[in-house]
């Protein structure tokens, strides 16, 4: 017997809405095929007829080399939704500028943003890694052909957020505003079928996700923040902590979503002489991420404001990300507060 499969559910979302045309059903099945496809090539790895493991030998606009992978999931993102007539252009990590889909085909109501290839650099030690996705609508009366102003809505504007995860299993979660549900690809059908239903994140946790070898350079709320819980049961927390680093933000969430706990990317003093407001882009990971941990009860801060209402100034703008269990968030963003 088949269990519900992620067509199955967003069919039964689309239903709540009178209005609704079967677009949007349509769209989150393209990104389901190109999720799909991206995880086959990564689990092949070397295995590929291509070869598809190891750098690109080029760059992104963030100046970070492109691993072969991160080119070729790009693609299959772009090919599998630019001609359905869902989405009026797309914008993507790997992209400078937004995708303008060619002219021979039609221009839907959506955007669609992602990351395709979250902790690419995971590849090369056969680490988790994922695509993750969000959708905006087109603002209202927009018409012709989109530019990046179009874009630039905040994360509380998302229809729809998710994300596939390459691991051991091959996981979508995705929320469209009415809680967070998790499917498992059944390779014995190829489809994504309800394994977690209403994820929700436990309001406390003693786990968090940091990547410690910063630790010279975090600011003041942080390192108060994590000595209190490297402290222990000795420290003002009178508990042990667990730590936990994947280096893709796609796992360490994922796992918060899983069982709970804090995933910080904090900016730092080497990204503020930078000029960078933070590691993590907002766009199309921070927003979406937040979206889902959000709809699952946990709260997603930079330290100082709600992600999802920070206003965008461009497309791959940066942000700190403090995400996951509710009361130890808080906790972070107090500690912010009264420091400012
Ligand atoms: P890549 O996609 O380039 O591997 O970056 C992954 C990432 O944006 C995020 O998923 C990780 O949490 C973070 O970078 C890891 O960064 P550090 O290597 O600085 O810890």
């Amino acid at each position: 017997m088949i269990g519900t499969t992620i067509t199955e559910l967003i069919i039964e979302e689309q239903r709540r809405f009178a209005s609704a045309t079967g677009d949007f059903t349509s769209l989150i099945n393209d990104v389901v095929i190109a999720c799909k496809a991206i995880g086959s090539a990564v689990r092949y790895g070397k295995l590929s007829d291509a070869d598809v493991l190891g750098s690109a030998d080029t760059e992104n606009v963030q100046g970070e080399t492109q691993k072969k992978l991160d080119v070729i999931s790009n693609e299959l993102f772009l090919r599998r939704n630019e001609f359905t007539g869902h989405v009026a252009a797309m914008a993507s990590e790997e992209m400078d500028s937004i995708y303008h889909l060619p002219h021979q085909y039609p221009r839907g109501k959506y955007l669609l943003l992602f990351d395709p290839l979250d902790g690419s650099t995971n590849t090369d030690v056969n680490g988790a890694l994922g695509t993750i996705f969000s959708i905006l609508r087109r603002p209202e009366g927009a018409t012709g052909e989109p530019d990046e102003a179009e874009f630039l809505q905040s994360g509380v504007n998302q229809v729809c957020a998710g994300y596939a995860l390459y691991g051991p299993s091959t996981m979508m979660v995705l929320t469209t505003g009415f809680g967070v549900n998790g499917f498992t690809l059944d390779p014995r059908i190829g489809e994504f079928v309800l394994s977690h239903p209403r994820i929700t994140v436990p309001q406390d946790t003693s786990e968090f996700a940091i990547n410690a070898a910063y630790t010279r350079l975090w600011e003041a709320p942080i390192k108060r923040y994590i000595d209190e819980c490297l402290a222990g049961k000795e420290g003002p927390r009178g508990r042990d902590f667990n730590m936990r680093w994947a280096g893709a933000m796609i796992a360490d969430v994922h796992r918060v979503l899983s069982r709970g706990g804090i995933f910080l990317y904090p900016i730092d003093s080497k990204l503020r002489a930078k000029g960078s407001a933070g590691k993590l882009r907002l766009m199309y990971e921070a927003n979406p991420m937040s979206f889902i941990v959000e709809q699952a009860g946990g709260v997603a801060s930079t330290g100082l404001q709600r992600i999802l209402e920070i206003p965008p100034e461009s497309l791959h703008q940066r942000c700190p990300v403090v995400m996951g269990s509710s009361n130890e968030v808080e906790r972070v963003v107090a500690y912010h507060r009264e420091a400012a």
